[in-house]
């Protein structure tokens, strides 16, 4: 079906998209067009004024006009895009393309859109955010192709990029009693915030606004920043010392994102921090204190395996290396892993890692030389060498592996290994990764253990736990999605003991599903995520590690669907 696109210029669209683009000097400006430069006027061409507006086409979808499409493109960007996907192919919400939008029909699509649903849609109409005539509009859109979305080049970028603190106005010293080290940072995905939980009195100690559709937390080497990016690609750096933590500055890196980082290689700590889209497709390199940008790097090129052109490969995991002034930032579609090396942003070396396509989530080995991660939709984890910039092994595993960052234990047998659980299937699956004392096992699968079912996302465990939990979120069973499996370390063959998580919440009713366990700094406690509907209570459930009974139900009207937790010092320190 082919449309009638209109692409727009980054300058419009950072007009249209509410963008404060950086006006036009007066050197720039010229007699020929009162707000357009030169350039702009030999690239797009004059401004269309309002009632020239052309018509929109997508055959089957209802006709729109040119302001029209603009208004609904912007508004899409702005609110729709972090879940549903630039591109529409869908994310956390479902795929919004015409060939599924026009055959809802446009009642179907306004109301929809007016009520949201259960599942975590907004209800734009009722909430009054969006009006009657822009929920009309948004529903005409869909039924069209998607608009080629915008590129993020450096001008966007910093138009969005705001040090709302300076450093130098900055505490010297931290302003809170906050035992910081046991501090959870908690994604309140529906929300788009972060709460802020004291790990010793389970009390939430602030609530913070950040991007749109929040994903995950990662904390600066020197445990004092927070770093949160939300879908919708808005980075926000919190401050942990001030009185009342606090955003001190924040920027958007594009319209899609999922992964933020900063430098750990020593004498470089949080001197960077990098920030990976998934569009556009590329990475941004900024100030690690004040989140400047500094260099935009795209990931367009060719697949590993088909040697074919991709147009959008996505910015997946981000970890830091620790062997060399590098982030080690995975490439989904094209398979590739890349070693940026920061030492020299001006001439930048990156080593590009042949790795397997689809590459999605990760995390280190337990001496933080490997890093294993999921090439999910290939059944495969790579390890990569970090200190040789070498790819060490491809391991075939389960079906859909994800293992967030993986769980690190010493096998009774097998010695050290790190675990991945799987969403297609129900395995969990143990690598051997001491190449030195256990040379045999190192890189292979030394045991598949045997889950509660397919749908898991997380595994965690701890070097002070001998247990090993296990959540199967996404699981269709919701007797399996609202527990948990624990096995014990020391004796695998047993099997499982089920947690009853989301019952010992008392939440009652409402889709709820159990997610990621975290644990705290000391080892003792387990908090599990009960995410529920929007419009339903939520909880966190911390267990008792050494009895695996319940402890305690975190509950809070400001708990609004939390899922991932982020212990400020596991975090730090790779612990998991
Ligand atoms: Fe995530 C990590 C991508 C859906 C909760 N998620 C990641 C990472 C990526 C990713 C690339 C690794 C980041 C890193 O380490 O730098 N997640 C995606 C998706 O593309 C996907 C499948 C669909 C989407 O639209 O985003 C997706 N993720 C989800 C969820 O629905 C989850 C369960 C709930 C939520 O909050 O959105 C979710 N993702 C998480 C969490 C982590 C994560 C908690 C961090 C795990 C960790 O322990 O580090």
């Amino acid at each position: 079906m082919n449309a009638h696109t209109i692409a727009f210029s980054g300058a419009v669209l950072a007009a249209m998209l509410g963008l404060a683009a950086a006006p036009v000097t007066a050197a720039e400006k010229t007699t020929e067009h009162p707000t357009v430069t030169p350039g702009e006027l030999r690239y797009m061409g004059p401004p269309v004024p309002e009632r020239e507006a052309r018509r929109v086409v997508t055959p089957g979808a209802p006709p729109m006009n040119e302001n029209e499409f603009r208004r609904a493109m912007k508004i899409y960007f702005e609110r729709c895009a972090g879940c549903h996907g630039v591109l529409r192919k869908g994310a956390t919400g479902k795929p919004l393309t015409p060939d599924i939008t026009q055959k809802r029909s446009l009642e179907y699509l306004k109301t929809f859109i007016n009520f949201g649903s259960p599942a975590g849609m907004p209800n734009w109409g009722t909430s009054g955010e969006l009006s009657e005539a822009d929920i009309e509009l948004m529903a005409k859109f869909l039924q069209h192709e998607p608009p080629v979305p915008p590129e993020y080049g450096m001008k966007l970028i910093k138009s969005t990029w705001k040090v709302i603190v300076p450093p130098e106005k900055r505490p010297k010293r931290q302003m809170n009693k906050l035992n910081l080290a046991n501090l959870f940072s908690v994604t309140l995905r529906d929300a788009g915030q972060v709460a802020l939980i004291d790990g010793d009195s389970k009390k939430i100690v602030a609530t913070i606004d950040t991007g749109y559709a929040v994903h995950i937390s990662r904390l600066s080497a020197s445990g004092r920043y927070l770093y949160v990016i939300g879908r919708d690609a808005q980075v926000n750096l919190i401050d942990l010392w001030m009185k009342k933590p606090q955003t001190v500055a924040v920027i958007k890196v594009g319209l899609e994102a999922r992964s933020v980082e900063t430098s750990k290689y020593k004498g470089w700590e949080d001197k960077y921090a990098i920030a990976g889209t998934y569009w556009p497709p590329q990475y941004v390199i900024m100030k690690g204190d004040t989140l400047e940008p500094l260099k935009i790097v795209s990931t367009r090129g060719i697949t590993v395996d088909t040697q074919e052109y991709h147009p959008e490969p996505r910015v997946a995991a981000i970890v830091a290396s620790h062997q060399h002034p590098e982030f080690i930032v995975n490439v989904k579609e094209t398979g590739k892993i890349l070693l940026v090396n920061y030492s020299d942003l001006d001439n930048l070396t990156v080593t590009t890692i042949d790795a397997a396509r689809f590459l999605h989530d990760g995390g280190w080995d337990s001496t933080k030389r490997y890093f294993l991660t999921a090439a999910n939709k290939s059944n495969k984890i790579a390890v990569v060498d970090s200190k040789r910039r070498k790819l060490e092994a491809l391991i075939e595993v389960g079906k859909i592996p994800h293992p967030g960052r993986g769980a690190n234990f010493v096998h009774p047998k097998y010695g050290p290994v790190w675990a991945t659980s799987h969403l297609g299937d129900e395995s969990i699956v143990l690598i051997g990764t001491d190449p030195r004392r256990h040379k045999k096992y190192a890189w292979k699968v030394v045991q598949r253990l045997k889950g509660q079912g397919g749908g898991s996302l997380f595994i965690k465990t701890h070097p002070r736990s001998h247990h090993l939990y296990v959540d199967t979120a996404l699981n269709p069973d919701a007797a399996v999605s609202q527990s948990v499996a624990v096995f014990d370390i020391r004796n695998l063959d047993k099997g499982y003991k089920v947690l009853p998580i989301a019952k010992w919440s008392g939440l009652g009713e409402g889709p709820m599903r159990v997610v990621q366990p975290e644990f705290n700094k000391a080892g003792d406690e387990v908090w599990f995520s009960v995410w529920n509907g929007k419009k339903q209570t939520s909880a966190i459930v911390v267990v008792d590690d050494k009895t695996l009974k319940l402890k305690k139900v975190i509950k809070d009207k400001r708990l609004v669907t939390p899922t991932g937790k982020f212990n400020v010092y596991n975090t730090m320190h790779d612990v998991y």
